[in-house]
């Protein structure tokens, strides 16, 4: 199968490919939400001009970007589609991002607006125009799509660094359009497939993976709010394709009454953001007989690689390059390891970002003299050609398919008076597949207590970052480089039961 590509003298703007698609199903349905209200796509596309036009008439220019932290919802939607139509760069934020971590974003990217829920917008202070999803209520329902080079940002997308400062990676209309061609092919949409949407929509799965795809097909999406066990299965019958990270699959398999009747409609469910257990696509196979497909990306790249939609879903694997896309994986020197040898996997292609916003020097890093970007994953190609995960080089903690980099929950430690250091390190959690844990060090003298510790991160970063469990040491244990050593505090305290 060759690259799906866009058709040579279109507009390359992201929403116009889109818009191509679902052009000729004006009165088909797009939205469908819990409370019963529906969006045709014609209706989309009257609501995301009003977003559009709303942007517009704030006297932005183009490539001024939109901060948004808003609840999951039709709005946020129309929100993120005018602000492609309208050339602005939109920038998602989670909703469970504490004002700290806002004040780097909006002093990082310098938004031009931003869109927040009414008790946020202190967060936000400093920007021009801080607007709420309501606001676009009496724009007009018409709006001509600028026309957009492939270079120019469509989004920027933060992701928590090694540093502890979150980084804004920037993606091209590009980008984003040559990935979602290249999944829609390759997961085989077809016309009447409907998705369920349980996914956030300020990351790269719930946002670019799961909607492009479905607006590209110009498919019916049953949105949810959030994923909930209970509404998943209440709709699985009336869908075809489903998306999330291996928490919602370990979820579902911990209720009962999820059954294969439940799933005999479905055609795909798709599994990524975070390893998925052999062991949960085995059980998963055995109660619904749906073999879940696995792929692997990255916010800077869109998705790399994938298991076939047709042949063997292998566990344990994320199958092959997608169409178009390069992964290597490379060892000293950044060559190319052959079959079975472990190295860093690299990437190129239309995917990947051209580097992170404001960060010349780090980019030049971030890519080997051949332009190939390190994902900073250490993968395995078996003789079959698909491609394995088997470790990272960076210290990261993936928790329920959200990204932890430790280094900022150890700045956010040593803050508190009483901590001499500590040391952040995930360990394995039944439902987060990796739950943070903390070993703190503290002064001579001070008292400390579990609750302290906890209480000292909530409030200060968001819900998902703060420890699950502490544990209190006299040192830390180090290499004799001085390097605390994760993997020794892992295999130690591992085997504690996390408090939630
Ligand atoms: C919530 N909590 C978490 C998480 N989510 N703690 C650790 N890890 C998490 N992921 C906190 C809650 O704030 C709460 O804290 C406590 O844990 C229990 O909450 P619970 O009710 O169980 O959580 P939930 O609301 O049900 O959320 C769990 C979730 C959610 C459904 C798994 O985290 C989720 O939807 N994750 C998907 C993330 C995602 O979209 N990732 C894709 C990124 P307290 O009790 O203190 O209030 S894109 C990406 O990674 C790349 C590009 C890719 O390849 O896709
Ligand atoms: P993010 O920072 O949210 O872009 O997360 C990207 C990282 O998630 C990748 O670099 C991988 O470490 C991890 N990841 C994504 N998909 C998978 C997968 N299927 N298996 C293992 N890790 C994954």
């Amino acid at each position: 199968m060759g690259e799906a590509t866009i058709p040579a003298g279109m507009n390359e703007n992201l929403y116009a490919l889109l818009a191509s698609r679902f052009a000729g199903a004006a009165s088909s349905v797009c939205l469908e939400l819990e409370d019963g209200r529906r969006f045709t796509y014609a209706e989309v596309e009257a609501e995301s001009a009003r977003f559009a036009n709303l942007l517009a008439s704030l006297g932005l220019k183009r490539g001024d970007r939109v901060a948004v932290q808003v609840e999951k919802s039709a709005e946020a939607i129309f929100l993120y589609l005018g602000c492609l139509r309208a050339g602005f760069v939109y920038l998602p934020l989670n909703t469970a991002y504490q004002v700290a971590e806002i004040s780097h974003f909006v002093h990082d990217a310098e938004p031009a607006a931003a869109f927040c829920r009414p008790e946020s917008r202190a967060s936000f202070s400093g920007v021009a125009h801080t607007l709420s999803l309501g606001d676009a209520r009496s724009q007009s329902t018409s709006f001509s799509t600028v026309t957009s080079a492939a270079s120019d940002l469509a989004c920027i997308v933060y992701t928590s660094g090694t540093t502890g400062r979150a980084k804004g990676a920037m993606l091209t209309h590009r980008n984003l359009s040559s990935n979602a061609l290249a999944l829609h092919a390759y997961w085989q949409f077809r016309p009447n497939d409907v998705l369920l949407h349980a996914l956030p929509i300020f990351h790269v799965h719930g946002l670019f993976v799961a909607l492009h795809t479905a607006l590209l097909n110009a498919s019916r999406i049953l949105l949810l709010p959030r994923f909930d066990a209970g509404p998943v299965m209440r709709l699985l019958p009336r869908s075809t394709v489903f998306m999330g990270v291996p928490t919602y699959y370990v979820r579902l398999l911990g209720e009962p009454e999820f059954d294969a009747d439940m799933c005999s409609g479905m055609r795909l469910f798709v599994s990524g953001s975070a390893p998925l257990a052999a062991d949960t696509l085995r059980e998963f196979h055995a109660r619904t007989g749906h073999t879940i497909l696995e792929r692997y990306g990255m916010t800077e790249t869109g998705m790399n690689t994938s298991n076939p939609y047709e042949g063997e879903r292998r566990p344990g694997t994320v199958g092959f390059p997608l169409p178009g896309i390069e992964v290597r994986v490379a060892g000293p020197g950044d060559a190319p390891v052959g079959a079975g040898g472990i190295g860093q996997i690299q990437v190129k292609g239309p995917n990947v970002m051209p580097g992170y916003w404001r960060l010349p020097e780090r980019n030049k890093e971030e890519f080997t003299a051949d332009g190939f970007f390190r994902t900073g994953d250490l993968g395995r190609f078996d003789e079959d050609g698909y491609l394995s995960i088997v470790g990272r080089e960076k210290d990261l903690v993936i928790s329920g398919g959200y990204n932890i980099y430790p280094k900022e929950i150890e700045m956010v430690l040593d803050e508190l008076p009483g901590v001499a250091e500590s040391a952040a390190f995930g360990v394995p959690h039944a439902d987060f597949g990796e739950a943070l844990m903390v070993a703190v060090v503290p002064r001579p003298g001070a008292q400390l207590s579990e609750q302290q510790v906890i209480g000292h991160v909530k409030g200060k970063l968001a819900n998902f970052k703060v420890p699950k469990r502490v544990v209190f040491l006299q040192e830390l244990p180090r290499n004799t480089m001085g390097k605390v050593l994760k993997n020794e505090l892992r295999a130690a305290h591992g085997g504690a039961k996390p408090a939630a």
